[in-house]
């Protein structure tokens, strides 16, 4: 590595996010090193898919073991750090809130706390979320709305936004907190509702599936592009002083109403499909997020680029070109 190349640490590079901004980072000429617990199935697919697997260092590490975090530190001699692993489903999070807990908020801590004691002059970005918001307490949620968490998964990221900041005023580190609405992509798990949905439209329009079940549709979220959103993970990095940043679209649309997208884009009408099933109804429910990103257009420059009608399409046109396959 040249002396002016510059390292990226990815903590969950196999998930959505740490698979495009892997690709965002080495297509800017970082030494991409990403963080990956053991697992027996493998996890690289997104990698794959977007052609960077070769390109990137993985690293053997949990966000439970802060020896492997440590270990992470010393090999990839990081100068920016990507905090996005986690147990990142909000309906696991009731059926087990201690790993979630550990994972997500005590996690982000250990990293915190290895970033600290290896190179603490390292750039650090914590992948927060508008699930903190929860029960909302503003109509349009920005940087100053407070927190109402709904659910185990967004308790845990409460914690971690705090020590986030609690890091950067205490040890005078450059830790950001990404305070990051909803965003999809075709690499989406497809336990996440878009992506269930796309995929069971491309699954239906090739005669493969019968009808979709879901729970509360009438919920509304501010969805925007996982790849728009990784740009402002890495803008606020860049930022001479750390902050903390609401990234939305600005615009919210039921779940009902991407369900009728996603089904128009291929000619059909999701009633004809949609069965409600209480089973996918969750214990507390966050009926409606709107985000306010003024601050991150204003004073990151960044703007989302894809509306949620070219994104729905992007993602079933995905989906039937890997069922057809
Ligand atoms: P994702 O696809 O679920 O990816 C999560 C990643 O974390 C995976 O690579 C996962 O690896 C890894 N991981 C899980 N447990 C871990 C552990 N104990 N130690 C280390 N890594 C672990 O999530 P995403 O959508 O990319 O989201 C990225 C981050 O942003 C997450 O922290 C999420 O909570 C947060 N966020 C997401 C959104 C969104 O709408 N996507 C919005 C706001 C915030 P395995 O797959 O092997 O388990
Ligand atoms: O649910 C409703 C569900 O699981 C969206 C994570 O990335 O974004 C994500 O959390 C809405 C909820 O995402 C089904 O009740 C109805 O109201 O796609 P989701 P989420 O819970 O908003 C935030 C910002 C994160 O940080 C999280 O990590 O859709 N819904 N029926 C359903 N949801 C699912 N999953 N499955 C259904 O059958």
């Amino acid at each position: 590595m040249s002396n002016t190349t510059r390292s990226a640490l990815i903590t969950g590079i196999t998930g959505q996010d740490g698979a495009y901004l892997a690709r965002l980072l080495l297509g800017k000429g970082y030494e991409v090193y990403g963080l990956a617990p053991r697992r027996s199935t493998d996890t690289s697919w997104r990698l794959r898919e977007l052609g960077i697997l070769d390109g990137v260092h993985m690293i053997d590490g949990d966000l439970a073991d802060l020896s492997s975090l440590i270990r992470a530190m010393e090999t990839s001699r990081a100068d920016e750090v990507y905090n996005l692993g986690a147990q990142s489903f909000v309906g696991t999070s009731w059926q087990q809130p201690l790993l979630t807990a550990d994972v997500d908020g005590t996690g982000a801590i250990r990293m915190l706390e290895a970033v600290r004691i290896v190179n603490r002059e390292a750039h650090y970005y914590q992948a927060s979320t508008s699930e903190m918001f929860g029960l909302i307490q503003a109509d349009r949620q920005d940087e100053n709305t407070p927190f109402y968490p709904r659910s185990p998964y967004g308790v845990a990221k409460v914690m971690a936004h705090w020590a986030t900041v609690n890091y950067r005023e205490s040890h005078g580190m450059h830790a950001s907190s990404g305070i990051l609405f909803n965003h999809e992509s075709p690499l989406r798990g497809i336990e996440f509702v878009t992506r269930k949905v796309t995929h069971a439209v491309a699954s239906i329009k090739l005669g493969k599936q019968k009808e979709l079940r879901l729970g509360n549709i009438d919920s509304k979220r501010d969805w925007g592009f996982a790849g728009d959103y990784v740009e402002a993970m890495w803008l606020m990095t860049q930022q001479p002083s750390p902050d903390d940043y609401v990234v939305a679209t600005g615009i919210t649309v039921s779940v009902r109403d991407m369900c009728k997208l996603a089904f128009a884009h291929v000619g059909l009408n999701y009633e004809d499909y949609l069965v409600i099933d209480p089973k996918f109804m969750r214990p507390a429910e966050v009926d409606v997020l709107l985000g306010n990103p003024a601050k991150a257009k204003a004073k990151l420059g960044w703007t989302p680029h894809t509306p949620i009608e070219e994104l729905v399409a992007m993602m079933v046109d995905a989906d039937l070109r890997r069922l057809s396959a």
